[in-house]
């Protein structure tokens, strides 16, 4: 089934740079409707989960360590085509690798710290917007 809706996080990184506000920008930019949002922090544990798809490669615990060093900015968003079109804006992985315009392109260091988030499915997107927020909390 297709909902037309994408999970994001604005990472730690861009939250320390100060990029909160170019992100959204570009986000808003791109025609996404914002169903939530919200300033939070992962702990260990949610990290952990998270990201258990990861937890035998070798950078996991660099992984844990910098999804949870301080807050995020969770969102979950609307559009046509919201997954795959998020992913585009975002660019790839690999900051290098990302296309010029692209979210990671703009404002990620490396591929260890790439600034955002954005489901790879909608599976993945409905069941990681759960994690973050609960029904009251969309809108
Ligand atoms: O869906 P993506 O975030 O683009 O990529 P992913 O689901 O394959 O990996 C999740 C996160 O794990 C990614 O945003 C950054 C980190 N990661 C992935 N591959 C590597 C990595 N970090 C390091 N240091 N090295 C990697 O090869």
């Amino acid at each position: 089934m297709t909902t037309n809706r994408t999970f994001t996080m604005l990472k730690p990184d861009s939250i320390e740079k100060g990029n909160i506000g170019a992100i959204l920008e570009k986000i808003n930019a791109a025609g996404f409707r914002i169903v939530a949002m919200k300033l939070t922090q992962m702990t260990e544990n949610d990290a952990k989960a998270f990201y258990a798809v990861h937890n035998e490669r070798p950078f996991f615990g660099e992984l844990v360590e910098y999804m949870t060093r301080g807050p995020i900015v969770a969102a979950i968003l609307e559009k046509s085509n919201a997954v795959d079109d998020f992913r585009a804006l975002i660019g790839a992985t690999n900051p290098e690798d990302a296309a010029e315009g692209t979210i990671r392109k703009l404002f990620a260091a490396s591929i260890s710290e790439n600034a955002v988030h954005g489901s790879d499915s909608d599976e993945n997107a409905a069941i990681e917007g759960a994690f973050h927020f609960s029904g009251r909390e969309m809108f």
